[in-house]
């Protein structure tokens, strides 16, 4: 290899010469080492704050705070991963989805251009907890260990004492079995939420019919829990589905009963265009009442146009415009906990439009939707 320099250097000679100024002729009389130990702030060259790609990777760049050893912290809303996928009835995938949202996340920040706030700059403090530490062997295990890190995390203080002394947590899921750990926890907290619930499959099958009656551990799966929800006492009978679209399984409205009884009202896809969002807004107000209110997001609800990585696509969703634009619509409800769900980047396109959409939706119940609310 002893030739490859000369060549090299003869190749260069050659080409088009482009001579770059020394770097001392850009500023010639303020020179600055790259590196300042001394970390003086009037530095010219900032290498502390600003680029949404440096650092490790939160939801939207938010601070990392360990909530489940740190007791110090204080937090008023906090997001959690919860990696968990052993649960579904479709592709497994979806515990890479908190990593997937928050590399989709990154961009997040800035004024919003239809009402010119920042969500971040809101009341509350907001964290990144990382992510609960999950079995990926045992779905009972997982599931309790994710029922701890909800209960810790929620009895953490908060900043803004004065609006609530429970943190609210907003979940990055992890396949929808994961929401049963947060409504056990926001029941304990704060009592029976309504549920308003996005997604194409209703997700209120009974477990003797989803999961084949086969043992108790398979009737806990992401199409049953809130049929467990409702039979926990957990959530009101005053919730709503929205976005629905898949099959049922058992003839004659058999699930729909089932459905209806376990506290459910239902918008379809198509209601989108029969009634239009703002009819669809009007619809879910006037379903969950004054009550306290959790958000959940299947990310199937969107069409699979929009958000392919997915276990369970159904065809025929919402668009990622028509999703956020319900989502903005229901601020100033008593919103106390929030999930995305079911989002496995493995299935994603290259662009990765799946975890932005998720993103966005993790975004507006952040702040955006969130009103003040006293417990
Ligand atoms: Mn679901």
């Amino acid at each position: 290899m002893h030739w490859s320099l000369p060549l090299i250097a003869a190749t260069a000679a050659s080409a088009r010469e482009i001579t770059f100024p020394p770097i001392a002729a850009i500023n010639p009389t303020n020179q600055y080492a790259l590196l300042n130990n001394d970390h003086n702030i009037n530095h010219p060259i900032d290498i502390v704050t600003g680029s949404q790609f440096s650092g490790l990777t939160t939801f939207a760049n938010l601070p990392y705070a360990n909530c489940i050893a740190d007791e110090d912290t204080k937090f008023d809303i906090a997001f959690l991963g919860a990696p968990f996928d052993t649960a579904v009835t479709g592709r497994p995938g979806a515990r890479f989805g908190p990593k997937g949202i928050r590399l989709g996340s990154r961009r997040l920040g800035g004024y919003d251009i239809y009402t010119g706030e920042n969500v971040f700059e809101s009341w509350a403090k907001l964290v990144d907890c990382g992510d609960a530490p999950l079995t990926w062997l045992d779905n009972t295990v997982a599931l309790k260990q994710l029922d701890l890190a909800h209960k810790v995390i929620s009895n953490r203080r908060t900043n803004a004492t004065h609006l609530g002394q429970s943190p609210r947590i907003i979940t990055l899921g992890g396949d929808h079995t994961t929401t049963l750990s947060a409504l056990r926890s926001t029941y304990e907290n704060w009592g029976p939420v309504s549920v308003i619930h996005f997604d194409s499959h209703i997700d209120t099958w009974d477990p003797e019919v989803l999961g084949g009656g086969i043992s108790h551990y398979a009737g806990v799966n992401h199409g049953t829990f809130l049929h467990l929800a409702h039979e926990e006492g957990l959530i009101r009978n005053t919730s709503i589905h929205v976005g629905i679209r898949a099959p049922v399984i058992r003839p004659k409205g058999a699930d729909l009963r089932n459905d209806l009884r376990c506290g459910f009202e239902i918008l379809t896809a198509r209601d989108v265009d029969r009634l239009g969002v703002n009819a669809m807004v009007e619809q879910i107000k006037a379903r969950v009442g004054g009550s306290r209110v959790y958000i959940s997001v299947d990310i199937d609800v969107l069409d699979p146009a929009f958000a392919p990585a997915t276990g369970t696509s159904e065809p025929g969703g919402f668009s990622t415009r028509e999703l956020l634009t319900i989502i903005d619509a229901l601020r100033g409800l008593p919103v106390i906990g929030a999930d995305v769900v079911e989002v496995a980047p493995i299935y994603d396109t290259a662009g990765g439009a799946t975890p932005l959409a998720a993103a966005g939706g993790g975004r507006g119940k952040g702040t955006y939707s969130y009103t003040i609310y006293s417990k």
